[in-house]
Protein backbone atom coordinates (compact mmCIF):
# COMPACT_ATOMS: atom_id res chain seq x y z
CA UNK A 1 0.00 0.00 0.00
CA UNK A 2 2.89 2.38 1.22
CA UNK A 3 4.52 1.32 -2.33
CA UNK A 4 1.79 2.67 -4.40
CA UNK A 5 1.67 6.21 -2.53
CA UNK A 6 5.11 6.49 -3.20
CA UNK A 7 4.79 6.00 -6.93
CA UNK A 8 1.94 8.05 -7.09
CA UNK A 9 4.04 10.76 -5.68
CA UNK A 10 6.40 10.17 -8.28
CA UNK A 11 4.69 10.89 -11.41
CA UNK A 12 3.62 14.41 -9.82
CA UNK A 13 6.74 15.42 -9.26
CA UNK A 14 8.10 14.35 -12.79
CA UNK A 15 5.05 16.59 -13.87
CA UNK A 16 6.00 19.33 -11.83
CA UNK A 17 9.50 19.47 -13.53
CA UNK A 18 8.27 19.59 -16.50
CA UNK A 19 6.19 22.53 -15.66
CA UNK A 20 8.94 23.99 -14.76
CA UNK A 21 11.16 23.16 -18.36
CA UNK A 22 7.81 24.52 -19.82
CA UNK A 23 8.03 27.80 -17.53
CA UNK A 24 11.46 28.46 -18.74
CA UNK A 25 11.10 28.69 -22.20
CA UNK A 26 7.92 30.71 -22.08
CA UNK A 27 9.88 32.66 -20.29
CA UNK A 28 12.74 32.95 -22.45
CA UNK A 29 10.17 33.50 -25.41
CA UNK A 30 8.99 36.50 -23.64
CA UNK A 31 5.56 34.65 -24.13
CA UNK A 32 3.17 35.01 -21.21
CA UNK A 33 0.27 32.00 -21.06
CA UNK A 34 -3.28 31.76 -19.45
CA UNK A 35 -4.93 28.43 -18.59
CA UNK A 36 -8.19 28.25 -19.68
CA UNK A 37 -10.34 25.36 -17.73
CA UNK A 38 -13.92 24.81 -17.04
CA UNK A 39 -16.72 22.05 -17.49
CA UNK A 40 -17.53 20.73 -20.76
CA UNK A 41 -19.64 23.64 -22.45
CA UNK A 42 -19.08 26.43 -20.18
CA UNK A 43 -17.84 28.51 -23.15
CA UNK A 44 -13.66 28.12 -22.85
CA UNK A 45 -13.89 28.52 -26.86
CA UNK A 46 -16.04 30.92 -26.78
CA UNK A 47 -13.90 33.47 -24.19
CA UNK A 48 -11.04 32.35 -26.46
CA UNK A 49 -13.14 33.80 -29.48
CA UNK A 50 -13.95 37.26 -28.43
CA UNK A 51 -10.62 37.64 -26.54
CA UNK A 52 -8.88 37.15 -30.46
CA UNK A 53 -11.16 39.09 -32.37
CA UNK A 54 -11.16 41.79 -29.44
CA UNK A 55 -6.98 41.78 -28.77
CA UNK A 56 -6.10 39.89 -31.63
CA UNK A 57 -5.11 43.65 -33.60
CA UNK A 58 -2.92 44.55 -30.32
CA UNK A 59 -0.93 41.00 -29.04
CA UNK A 60 -0.05 38.16 -31.24
CA UNK A 61 -2.25 35.52 -29.72
CA UNK A 62 -1.10 31.44 -30.07
CA UNK A 63 -3.43 28.75 -28.75
CA UNK A 64 -3.72 25.24 -27.72
CA UNK A 65 -6.55 23.24 -27.61
CA UNK A 66 -6.75 20.11 -25.34
CA UNK A 67 -9.64 17.87 -26.21
CA UNK A 68 -9.72 14.14 -25.74
CA UNK A 69 -11.21 14.12 -29.53
CA UNK A 70 -11.63 15.70 -32.81
CA UNK A 71 -10.25 19.27 -34.43
CA UNK A 72 -13.29 21.39 -33.49
CA UNK A 73 -12.27 23.99 -31.62
CA UNK A 74 -8.91 24.03 -33.06
CA UNK A 75 -10.60 24.40 -36.75
CA UNK A 76 -13.21 27.20 -35.56
CA UNK A 77 -9.84 29.34 -33.55
CA UNK A 78 -8.00 28.35 -36.83
CA UNK A 79 -10.22 30.72 -38.64
CA UNK A 80 -9.42 33.86 -36.79
CA UNK A 81 -5.73 33.76 -38.35
CA UNK A 82 -3.55 33.01 -34.95
CA UNK A 83 -1.61 30.02 -34.94
CA UNK A 84 -3.32 26.59 -32.98
CA UNK A 85 -2.21 23.30 -31.91
CA UNK A 86 -4.35 20.28 -31.45
CA UNK A 87 -3.70 18.40 -28.31
CA UNK A 88 -5.72 14.98 -28.37
CA UNK A 89 -5.52 13.18 -25.26
CA UNK A 90 -7.37 10.05 -26.35
CA UNK A 91 -9.39 10.12 -23.41
CA UNK A 92 -7.41 11.58 -20.60
CA UNK A 93 -9.51 13.83 -18.65
CA UNK A 94 -6.62 16.99 -18.47
CA UNK A 95 -3.78 18.27 -20.09
CA UNK A 96 -0.78 17.85 -18.16
CA UNK A 97 2.83 19.43 -19.05
CA UNK A 98 4.56 16.67 -20.88
CA UNK A 99 1.36 17.16 -23.44
CA UNK A 100 2.75 20.77 -23.23
CA UNK A 101 6.26 20.08 -24.10
CA UNK A 102 4.74 18.39 -27.55
CA UNK A 103 2.66 21.32 -28.65
CA UNK A 104 5.00 24.17 -27.69
CA UNK A 105 7.75 23.48 -30.33
CA UNK A 106 4.83 23.33 -32.99
CA UNK A 107 4.59 27.19 -32.20
CA UNK A 108 6.94 30.14 -32.59
CA UNK A 109 6.83 31.04 -29.14
CA UNK A 110 8.82 34.23 -29.15
CA UNK A 111 6.42 35.21 -32.48
CA UNK A 112 3.77 35.61 -29.33
CA UNK A 113 2.76 37.86 -26.59
CA UNK A 114 -0.36 35.43 -25.74
CA UNK A 115 -0.42 31.50 -25.55
CA UNK A 116 -3.81 30.60 -24.78
CA UNK A 117 -4.62 27.14 -23.16
CA UNK A 118 -8.32 25.68 -23.57
CA UNK A 119 -7.91 22.36 -20.97
CA UNK A 120 -9.92 19.50 -21.48
CA UNK A 121 -13.58 20.27 -20.03
CA UNK A 122 -14.08 19.26 -16.89
CA UNK A 123 -14.03 20.15 -13.06
CA UNK A 124 -12.07 17.81 -11.73
CA UNK A 125 -8.71 16.68 -13.13
CA UNK A 126 -7.14 19.70 -14.81
CA UNK A 127 -6.70 21.14 -11.78
CA UNK A 128 -4.40 18.42 -10.44
CA UNK A 129 -1.77 18.97 -13.44
CA UNK A 130 0.35 21.85 -13.69
CA UNK A 131 1.49 22.53 -17.06
CA UNK A 132 4.02 25.87 -16.59
CA UNK A 133 1.40 28.07 -17.65
CA UNK A 134 1.80 31.44 -15.84
CA UNK A 135 -2.12 32.41 -14.83
CA UNK A 136 -4.88 29.53 -14.54
CA UNK A 137 -8.54 30.88 -15.23
CA UNK A 138 -11.90 29.02 -14.40
CA UNK A 139 -14.33 29.62 -16.77
CA UNK A 140 -17.73 29.11 -14.64
CA UNK A 141 -21.16 29.12 -16.12
CA UNK A 142 -24.32 30.48 -14.84
CA UNK A 143 -26.53 26.90 -16.31
CA UNK A 144 -23.96 24.61 -14.21
CA UNK A 145 -25.43 25.75 -10.93
CA UNK A 146 -24.64 28.31 -7.62
CA UNK A 147 -23.32 25.39 -5.33
CA UNK A 148 -20.22 24.65 -7.84
CA UNK A 149 -17.70 25.78 -5.18
CA UNK A 150 -19.25 23.47 -2.85
CA UNK A 151 -18.61 20.53 -4.84
CA UNK A 152 -15.78 20.76 -6.75
CA UNK A 153 -13.45 23.06 -4.45
CA UNK A 154 -10.03 22.23 -5.61
CA UNK A 155 -11.04 23.47 -9.17
CA UNK A 156 -11.71 26.75 -7.47
CA UNK A 157 -8.76 26.89 -4.89
CA UNK A 158 -6.05 26.53 -7.52
CA UNK A 159 -7.57 29.37 -10.22
CA UNK A 160 -5.81 32.80 -10.34
CA UNK A 161 -9.03 34.65 -12.32
CA UNK A 162 -12.83 33.33 -12.72
CA UNK A 163 -15.34 34.51 -14.95
CA UNK A 164 -18.78 33.44 -14.60
CA UNK A 165 -19.73 33.20 -17.95
CA UNK A 166 -23.84 33.30 -19.80
CA UNK A 167 -25.25 35.81 -17.40
CA UNK A 168 -27.75 36.62 -20.21
CA UNK A 169 -29.47 33.07 -18.81
CA UNK A 170 -29.61 34.21 -15.21
CA UNK A 171 -32.84 34.71 -14.75
CA UNK A 172 -33.75 30.99 -16.07
CA UNK A 173 -31.54 29.59 -14.04
CA UNK A 174 -32.51 30.86 -10.20
CA UNK A 175 -28.77 31.12 -9.55
CA UNK A 176 -28.13 32.75 -6.32
CA UNK A 177 -24.98 34.68 -6.80
CA UNK A 178 -24.64 36.07 -3.27
CA UNK A 179 -24.06 31.80 -2.29
CA UNK A 180 -22.01 31.60 -5.44
CA UNK A 181 -19.90 34.08 -4.18
CA UNK A 182 -19.94 33.07 -0.62
CA UNK A 183 -18.69 29.43 -1.58
CA UNK A 184 -16.04 31.14 -4.00
CA UNK A 185 -14.73 33.94 -1.24
CA UNK A 186 -14.05 31.01 1.23
CA UNK A 187 -11.79 28.56 -1.09
CA UNK A 188 -9.81 31.94 -2.58
CA UNK A 189 -10.73 35.13 -0.90
CA UNK A 190 -10.38 38.37 -3.36
CA UNK A 191 -10.39 36.14 -6.56
CA UNK A 192 -10.76 38.52 -9.60
CA UNK A 193 -13.95 37.65 -10.93
CA UNK A 194 -15.86 38.67 -14.12
CA UNK A 195 -19.57 38.08 -14.80
CA UNK A 196 -19.67 38.32 -18.54
CA UNK A 197 -21.79 36.93 -21.57
CA UNK A 198 -20.07 35.89 -24.70
CA UNK A 199 -23.51 36.12 -26.25
CA UNK A 200 -24.18 39.82 -25.31
CA UNK A 201 -20.70 40.43 -24.68
CA UNK A 202 -21.59 42.00 -21.35
CA UNK A 203 -18.66 42.40 -18.85
CA UNK A 204 -16.12 41.45 -21.08
CA UNK A 205 -14.28 44.39 -21.63
CA UNK A 206 -13.36 43.54 -17.69
CA UNK A 207 -11.94 40.25 -18.36
CA UNK A 208 -9.86 41.70 -21.08
CA UNK A 209 -8.63 44.66 -19.37
CA UNK A 210 -7.40 42.23 -17.21
CA UNK A 211 -5.64 39.67 -19.84
CA UNK A 212 -4.12 43.31 -21.54
CA UNK A 213 -2.35 44.17 -17.41
CA UNK A 214 -1.42 40.84 -16.99
CA UNK A 215 0.50 40.75 -20.14
CA UNK A 216 1.56 43.82 -19.63
CA UNK A 217 3.39 43.05 -16.30
CA UNK A 218 4.59 40.05 -17.63
CA UNK A 219 6.79 42.32 -19.87
CA UNK A 220 7.89 44.41 -17.46
CA UNK A 221 9.31 41.46 -16.23
CA UNK A 222 7.33 40.77 -12.64
CA UNK A 223 5.37 37.49 -13.19
CA UNK A 224 9.25 35.71 -14.16
CA UNK A 225 9.48 35.27 -10.40
CA UNK A 226 6.39 33.19 -9.38
CA UNK A 227 6.19 29.64 -8.84
CA UNK A 228 4.52 28.13 -11.20
CA UNK A 229 0.78 26.79 -10.68
N1 LIG B 1 -26.52 31.84 -23.90
C1 LIG B 1 -25.20 31.78 -23.97
N2 LIG B 1 -24.61 30.76 -24.61
C2 LIG B 1 -23.26 30.73 -24.66
C3 LIG B 1 -22.46 31.73 -24.06
N3 LIG B 1 -21.15 31.40 -24.24
C4 LIG B 1 -21.14 30.25 -24.93
N4 LIG B 1 -22.40 29.84 -25.21
C5 LIG B 1 -22.81 28.63 -25.94
O1 LIG B 1 -22.46 27.50 -25.15
C6 LIG B 1 -22.07 26.41 -25.97
C7 LIG B 1 -20.69 25.91 -25.57
O2 LIG B 1 -19.75 26.94 -25.79
P1 LIG B 1 -18.20 26.62 -26.01
O3 LIG B 1 -17.50 27.93 -26.09
O4 LIG B 1 -18.02 25.67 -27.13
O5 LIG B 1 -17.85 25.91 -24.64
P2 LIG B 1 -16.57 24.99 -24.23
O6 LIG B 1 -16.99 23.57 -24.40
O7 LIG B 1 -16.32 25.32 -22.79
O8 LIG B 1 -15.43 25.39 -25.11
C8 LIG B 1 -22.14 26.94 -27.42
O9 LIG B 1 -23.36 26.54 -27.99
C9 LIG B 1 -22.06 28.44 -27.24
O10 LIG B 1 -22.70 29.14 -28.29
C10 LIG B 1 -23.12 32.81 -23.38
O11 LIG B 1 -22.52 33.71 -22.80
N5 LIG B 1 -24.48 32.77 -23.36
MG1 LIG C 1 -14.18 24.24 -26.38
Amino acid sequence: MAKKVTVVEEILSENDRAALTNRAQLNDAGLFGLNLMASPGAGKTSVIMATIQALGDKLRIGYIDGDLASSIDVDKVAELGVPAVQINTGGLCHLDAFMMQGALPQLSLSELDLLVVENVGNLVCPSGFRLGIHRNVLIASVPEGDDKPYKYPAMYLGVDVMLLNKMDVIEAFDFDMEYFKRGVEILNPGLAFFPVSCKTGEGLDNWLAWVRSEVAAFKEGIVAVYEPR
